[in-house]
């Protein structure tokens, strides 16, 4: 059994979406990151990053538990586990993983600064949210320029689709203009459409907020709370 901690946000979407696709049997354990349930010690063992998703496998390699954290490490590790949308070949594999790694370094750090300094907030920088308007709307074209030649990400449906896709969803909800992206507008219908990822969607959806946040969700989310946690070791694999 999978015990899945996370949260309705683009990152924790991802995870959803994938266990729905992969099939496998998972709990979930919501971690309420307005109300600073990241700080928990017993999360900060195996998440010390203080941020969702993570996992725990009941059955992890040589039938022991693991537990795991960054949600680019969990796709890897619940394809790898059921042999599902990551494939084998070297090549294939590669053009993969480079779109996944595209999306954990550029994708979700420059979006979310994009949702920080246009949203999030309280003074708003006209230099910082151009910054990130912009970088943001060039990943987009990116995005878009790959989904030219290839019907998904890499060629075939894969993790990175699923790691792109719930960012680009939430860029779309929040007034990212897509207009004249005609391949990405396709592939973002095409990969909303799987039962899949509208049941993954369903997960914790009852818990989604806003990004306009309270001055306490505020200090949780970006001030004091974050430098004062109880640091810890690492997680145990
Ligand atoms: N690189 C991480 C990012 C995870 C992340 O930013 N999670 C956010 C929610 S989307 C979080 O838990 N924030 C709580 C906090 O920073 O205290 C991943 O891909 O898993």
């Amino acid at each position: 059994m999978i015990q899945l901690y996370s949260w309705p946000t683009s990152n924790g979407r991802k995870i959803h979406i994938m266990l729905e696709e992969t099939g496998l049997p998972y709990e979930v354990y919501p971690v309420d990151i307005m109300k600073g349930e990241q700080f928990h010690p017993e999360f900060l063992a195996f998440s010390p990053n203080n941020k969702i998703p993570a996992i725990v496998d009941s059955n992890g390699p040589g039938a022991r538990p693991i537990s795991i954290f960054e949600s680019g490490a969990i796709l890897i590790y619940l394809a790898e586990k059921t042999g599902k949308l990551l494939p084998s070949d070297p090549r294939a594999r590669m053009r993969v993983l480079q779109w996944l790694f595209f999306q954990v370094a550029g994708i979700g750090p420059l979006f979310g600064q994009r949702n920080h300094f246009s949203r999030a907030a309280e003074t708003k920088h006209p230099y910082s949210i151009d910054r990130y308007e912009n970088e943001s709307r060039r990943l987009c074209k990116v995005v878009n320029g790959a989904l030219e030649v290839n019907e998904y990400i890499a060629g075939d449906y894969c993790i990175a689709d699923i790691a792109i896709f719930t960012w680009m969803r939430s860029y779309v909800d929040s007034g990212g203009d897509i207009g004249e992206m005609q391949h990405l507008k396709r592939w973002i219908v095409a990969v909303g459409q799987r039962p899949a990822v509208q049941r993954g969607l369903k997960i914790l959806a009852d818990k989604s907020g806003t990004l306009e946040h309270s001055d306490v969700v505020r200090d949780i989310l970006f001030g004091a709370s974050q430098l004062n946690q109880r640091l810890t070791s690492g997680n145990e694999t």
